[in-house]
């Protein structure tokens, strides 16, 4: 069954950047304005010496074209110049960034940690629960409403809360999320929080975010990931810290709690049928 739509709260979305309610998205922001002030200025700059050519070696009476070639080392410079400076942003500029917020991950106990599995076409959120530990989980028992193949017999996963579409996190605390996906490859992205890392079957990568201002937002799949791939639409819900254990609190209720324990009774034989006679 697909999410329902939670409502927007802050649906500024249209040109430019989305809102930005993360902590480190200003830094994003930065490197993404850096490198297109860059590819305008190289854009425009390519396309005046274009239009320049068009015109200085256009066709005209009297005039032969040569096939030698420019006897000028000027163009090369310009080329070993631009292709230094592309290197220097993607070594200098943008691989510090992404190096900090790839591999320097917040510690985890400091931190929210849940498990984000992918599947076509929805985000299943696997939160850990009161004692933070994740309950096993086992390919073999994913069913329609045990879409992790969460091991109940694990005492781990009784306090377990599996979400489907819909992430609720809590304002001004670091989360970190594993990301795994049990079919193909898709994209989890959350445009408000700066974050987008592909998902890839067999592997498990952590990512983190921390969010600084509440309210409702959208996942996406950034992934081109099947023919239900428009549909892969999360929610995320920013939470004060008391709206996020009020919402936890209401999923522990609906836990259903494990069977208690029948001891074991030996079978009983039924009693004969007492003889009837006529
Ligand atoms: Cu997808």
């Amino acid at each position: 069954m697909l999410p329902e739509a939670a409502p927007m709260e802050n649906p500024h979305y249209g040109w430019g950047f989305p809102p930005d309610v993360s902590t480190y998205g200003a830094v994003i922001d930065h490197l993404i304005i850096v490198i297109h002030w860059f590819m305008l200025v190289l854009f425009v700059g390519w396309g005046i010496f274009f239009v320049y050519c068009l015109i200085r070696f256009r066709q005209r009476p009297g005039h032969k074209a040569s096939y030698e070639s420019a006897h000028t080392k000027f163009p090369k410079f310009l080329e070993v110049g631009i292709a230094l400076f592309e290197a220097f942003l993607l070594i200098a500029v943008s691989y510090p960034v992404w190096s900090k917020l790839r591999y320097q991950l917040p510690e985890e106990k400091d931190s929210l940690v849940i498990r984000i599995v992918a599947q076509q076409f929805v985000w299943n959120i696997h939160y850990p629960g009161k004692d933070n530990v994740f309950g096993k989980t086992d390919p073999k028992l994913i069913s329609d409403s045990n879409p992790l193949g969460l091991d109940m017999t694990d005492p781990a996963s009784a306090d377990d809360i599996v979400s489907v579409s819909q992430l609720h996190i809590p304002v001004n605390k670091p989360v970190i999320a594993k990301l795994s996906s049990k079919d193909v490859i898709h994209g989890f992205s959350i445009p408000v929080l700066r974050v987008k890392h592909d998902v890839i079957p067999g592997m498990v990568f952590p990512i983190w975010f921390q969010a600084k201002e509440t309210g409702q937002f959208e996942i996406a799949c950034a992934q081109l990931c099947g023919v239900g791939h428009t549909l892969m639409r999360g929610f995320v819900s920013i939470d004060t810290p008391e709206q996020y254990d009020a919402w936890m609190a209401e999923q522990v209720a609906q836990l259903i709690p494990p069977p208690a324990a029948t001891p074991v009774t030996a079978p009983t034989t039924p009693a004969p049928a007492p003889a009837t006679h006529e």
